[in-house]
């Protein structure tokens, strides 16, 4: 079974424990000895930030940056692994303090321009399609601040510049309404699919749809998923778990509320999620009290916790479900699905 699914996560997800309250509690780990873990815990997708593949890419030239990417790309190559996208990190230069694309200031926004640039250069060389825009700071913490309209605008160009500049790559929108912004403007899977169809090619346009976004926009992740598989975008998933509304947690996918992610992987599995080369993506974070040895395990059991709900959503008494659909009796339905999770 476990062969039906691939799995990726990014190297951010071995950290080291800072928070925004406290400094790091562990020691970090050379990207090399990351790499290494990845098949050992079950993943062969490496996600990237443009500078996870090349650290301080905006001191070095075009050339130095490809030159350096193609090395990482022989590196994951002898490993056995796949980068599964690139996503460019435009939420910590000075340059992006006020956002990127949506900057107020001419001379920002062209660095962002240019920053993506060197993001795609990197997927190229990294030999992936796929490129990921979280847009971290295209929002504002106060209304007044930027004109709402003018920032899509502003998004809709930055993303036609990056189809132009590279003909064959698909961007997946990232979206989250909320954390390091007040309110950002693409909050939610329905925003990112309609930015989407303003673009130049908006079937290369789609989703990468995080739990916990969805859970701090107040929805439910299926249901932003069937959304998007509906139209046909869901590109990929960040799939963890979320405890309310507050900050982004990335719990371990599946810990806070299991009802939650079985109907997640109930539904990615029922309409062939990953038949079209999709990872099973994670965007999940050791818990800051986590010794080093063991800061690995929110990886693999969210993992393990993935394939054995998708062996609960396959052997979910399909015909019973139907039945009490069609006498209406949701209250059985609710026991059914509680039952099966607790096997009996
Ligand atoms: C923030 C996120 C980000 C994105 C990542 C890839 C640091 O809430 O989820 O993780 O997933 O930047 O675009
Ligand atoms: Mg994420």
């Amino acid at each position: 079974m476990s062969g039906e699914f691939r799995f990726s996560f990014g190297p951010w997800n071995i950290h080291e424990g800072a928070d925004p309250f406290g400094p790091a509690v562990r020691d970090s780990i050379e990207f090399g000895k990351k790499l290494k873990m990845y098949r050992q815990l079950g993943f062969e997708g490496v996600q990237f930030h443009d500078d996870d593949a090349v650290p301080g890419m905006d001191g070095l030239s075009g050339e130095q940056i490809i030159k350096k990417a193609k090395e990482v790309h022989s590196i994951l190559e002898s490993e056995g692994l796949v980068a599964e996208f690139v996503a460019p990190r435009l939420w910590e230069d000075a340059r992006t303090i006020d956002g990127a694309y949506t900057s107020n200031d001419p001379a920002c926004r062209e660095y962002a321009r240019q920053r993506t640039h060197r993001t795609l250069d990197i997927a190229n060389a990294l030999d992936t399609k796929l490129v990921v825009l979280w847009l971290a700071r295209e929002g504002t913490y106060l209304r007044e601040a930027k004109d709402s309209k003018v920032a899509v605008d502003r998004i809709v160009e930055a993303i036609n510049d990056m189809l132009a500049y590279n003909p064959e790559i698909k961007i997946a929108i990232e979206a989250k309404p909320n954390e390091p912004m007040d309110h950002t403007y693409i909050p939610t899977t329905g925003h990112a699919i309609a930015l989407g169809l303003l673009c130049d090619d908006p079937s290369r346009i789609g989703a990468n749809i995080e739990s916990a976004h969805a859970i701090l926009a107040g929805l439910d992740p299926s249901d932003e998923m069937g959304f998007a598989l509906a139209h046909k975008k869901l590109f990929s998933v960040h799939l963890n778990d979320q405890n309310g509304l507050k900050f982004d947690e990335d719990r371990t996918f599946g810990a806070v509320d299991l009802r939650r992610a079985f109907n997640q992987t109930r539904i990615l599995d029922q309409y062939d999620y990953g038949r079209g080369g999709e990872f099973v993506g994670l965007d999940v974070k050791a818990m800051r009290t986590q010794k080093l040895e063991v800061s690995t395990k929110h990886l693999s059991n969210s993992r393990t916790i993935f394939l054995r709900l998708v062996e609960l959503a396959r052997t979910l008494d399909k015909n019973k479900v139907e039945e009490l659909i069609g006498q209406r009796d949701y209250e059985e339905l609710d026991m059914l699905i509680i039952n099966h999770l607790m096997g009996k």
